[in-house]
């Protein structure tokens, strides 16, 4: 009697855990809730690269990738520590610029393949405490989104070109001996140790955001172990999918069960149709580079990004959108410009995009739909890209009653027709944002 009484207790207690931890579909309650219903995030690429700002010996198409794309010795990059000044940051200004721009959290580069470290670490002096600044940025950064109640999150590259435990070297390294070098020495002692440092000194971390998974000496199973080491220093910490080796191209979705990462990670790409049950986000430039580049004038207009984000909140994906600033501490003007113009439509139309889900309709041509459950009843948010000329919008027909139609720029109600295949509503004649206007349609039950 006592041993079955046992055997409940501990099968309850194993099986409560498994639901806490559920890392399901979208649904249940989970540590997933908060991204999903969050859309919309920073990238930030900044590191020692920004002091040459994509220019090496004439060349000018580099960025964060610099010290191997124009191949520059180890030594000589390491001579931009001395030159990494930023006196202008401020973390608060940062911090502000996401979040006017209706962006719930920011995924920074702690380390990017360089090796060069934006933290405190006990484990390097490559880092920013040997740089003049001599101020942790992360712990500025994390304070900061702490005050403004934004999530702060981790990018950390696997890869290293600076560790010299990390293998491969690049093939152009030849003055970089291997001799010695111990890649399960670096992954114990140097990676677990300062992931062990990013989840402790900084309090709540949302995200790590792993990348350079792809290289030989990186493998499924310490994938799998890094996976659950990261889980155990913060159990409600999301880790992406290049924490392991199922990530496919750069369409970025992973490729099987056996493979860890809470999401799939689409870079400079949106998928074609996302994946029901399946989370993702999309990561993106505003211009053709990650770290700053002052040459780079390739620049998406608001309007393309704000249409972006739509399209990938209608699949229900995030959205995480990158900013390279310069190496003064500043954020480059034309960053600026386009988070304030995204910030002023979210002021408007965020609530067509947190907390929505994908699409109920597979090809609208005037633009995208979002959608959203209100107690027992269906919001569907109609994101209009081209205005019709006639000013009638149409939409496939649905199985639910249609309850009200409203302009969602001042809530005025719109006259609406339900035909067999389709519903026609009347529009004013001027759309009320030049990139995308947003129709909101309120339906009985759920869709
Ligand atoms: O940090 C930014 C870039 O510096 C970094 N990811 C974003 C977020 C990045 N590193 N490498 N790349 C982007 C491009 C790498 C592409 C490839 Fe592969 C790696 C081609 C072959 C190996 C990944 C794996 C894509 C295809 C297979």
């Amino acid at each position: 009697m006592k041993k079955t009484l046992v055997t409940i207790i501990i099968f309850l207690t194993v099986f409560s855990t498994a639901c806490v931890n559920d890392t399901g579909g979208p649904g249940g309650e989970d540590r997933m809730d908060w991204w999903r219903d969050a859309r919309f995030g920073m990238f930030i690429h900044w590191g020692l690269y920004a002091v040459p700002a994509g220019e090496w010996d004439g060349t000018t198409n580099h960025a964060e990738w610099i010290r191997t794309t124009a191949q520059i010795p180890l030594e000589t990059y390491d001579g931009f520590v001395e030159q990494f000044n930023p006196v202008a940051f401020d973390a608060d200004e940062w911090v502000k610029m996401a979040k006017n721009a209706g962006m719930k959290y920011i995924v920074i580069t702690s380390k990017h393949h360089d090796g060069f470290c934006l933290f405190d670490s006990e484990y390097t002096d490559f880092d920013i405490m040997s740089t003049p600044f001599k101020r942790d940025i992360l712990k500025e950064l994390a304070d900061a989104c702490d005050r403004e109640d934004i999530v702060i999150c981790w990018y950390h590259s696997i890869m290293d070109w600076h560790h010299p435990d990390y293998l491969p070297r690049r093939n152009w390294e030849t003055d970089r001996s291997t001799e010695g070098a111990d890649f399960d020495r670096y992954v114990e002692e140097y990676l677990k140790k300062q992931l062990a440092e990013l989840t402790g000194n900084y309090g709540r971390i949302g995200v790590l955001w792993f990348d350079g998974e792809w290289e030989d000496t990186w493998t499924h199973e310490r994938g799998v172990d890094l996976y659950n080491y990261v889980l155990g220093l913060q159990d409600d910490i999301i880790i992406n999918n290049r924490v392991d080796k199922g990530r496919q191209g750069m369409a970025g979705m992973t490729a099987g069960d056996e493979f860890r990462g809470d999401f799939g990670t689409p870079e400079q790409e949106i998928p074609a149709r996302g994946l029901p049950g399946v989370d993702w986000e999309t990561c993106m430039t505003m211009n053709n580079h990650w770290g700053y580049n002052k040459f780079d004038d390739n620049w998406k207009s608001s309007g393309e990004l704000i249409q972006k984000l739509v399209d990938i909140a209608s699949k229900g994906g995030n959205f995480l959108l990158n900013v390279g600033p310069k190496a003064d501490g500043t954020f480059p003007q034309e960053s600026i410009e386009r988070l304030k113009a995204i910030g002023d439509w979210m002021d408007i139309y965020g609530e067509s995009i947190y907390g929505t889900t994908a699409s109920p309709f597979s090809d609208i041509e005037w633009g995208r739909c979002t959608k959203k459950q209100v107690g027992k009843n269906t919001r569907l948010y109609l994101h209009v890209f081209d205005w019709p000329e006639d000013n009638k919008l149409t939409v496939p027909a649905l199985e639910n009653k249609l309850k009200k139609a409203f302009i969602m720029d001042g809530m005025a109600g719109a006259d609406f027709e339900v035909q067999d295949d389709r519903i026609i509503i009347d529009l004013p004649e001027t759309p009320p944002d030049d990139y995308c206007s947003v129709i909101i349609l309120d339906v009985k039950g759920i869709l």
